[in-house]
């Protein structure tokens, strides 16, 4: 059985104007994923310089920068099997343009500084992701009564 696990994803300030929070957790939640965390809210600067810290330096830092705190994001932890790979092939590679049909950058993106969605890429990064913007909330532990047809015992 693959271990269950919990990932951070971001609908970036893009996703947000364009009214998309609905059509982006609608497929992540129809994949059978759980959610269990949620909150919109401007990222401040330095949360957004300490979550992208491993690009620091990058020619594309500061205008990332600017682009996630440039209007309200809608941060989630979402739970499952395999939870942080599930989502971050759901989310489709970087550059949209360059994504499969079928993946969210795919089907709503075009361009890699507007690219909808962050999610984590790997567990210690899940990890350090979800303690830097929900390290102060519990999240809640459940089963919903739909679990017992999407996940095996
Ligand atoms: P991902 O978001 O797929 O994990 P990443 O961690 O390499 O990709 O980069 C973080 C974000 O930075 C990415 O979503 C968009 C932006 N970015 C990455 N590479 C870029 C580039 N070459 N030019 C402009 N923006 C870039
Ligand atoms: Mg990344």
């Amino acid at each position: 059985m693959a271990d269950t696990q919990r990932t951070l994803v971001i609908i970036k300030p893009d996703g947000v104007q364009r009214g998309l929070i609905g059509e982006i957790i609608t497929r992540l939640e129809r994949r059978g994923l759980r959610l269990v965390g949620l909150n919109i809210g401007v990222i401040s600067e330095a949360t957004a310089r300490k979550h992208y810290a491993e690009h620091e330096g990058k020619g594309f830092y500061n205008s990332l920068v600017s682009y996630i705190t440039s209007g309200p994001s809608v941060t989630m932890v979402l739970e499952g099997p395999d939870a942080i790979g599930v989502v971050r092939s759901t989310v489709g590679s970087t550059r949209p343009a360059e994504a499969a049909p079928g993946t969210i950058r795919a089907d709503y993106g075009l361009t890699v500084g507007r690219n909808l969605i962050h999610a984590s890429d790997g567990e210690a990064s899940a990890e350090r992701e979800v303690a830097l913007f929900f390290g102060d909330a519990p999240l809640p532990t459940y089963t919903r009564d739909i679990d017992r047809w999407i996940l095996e015992d």
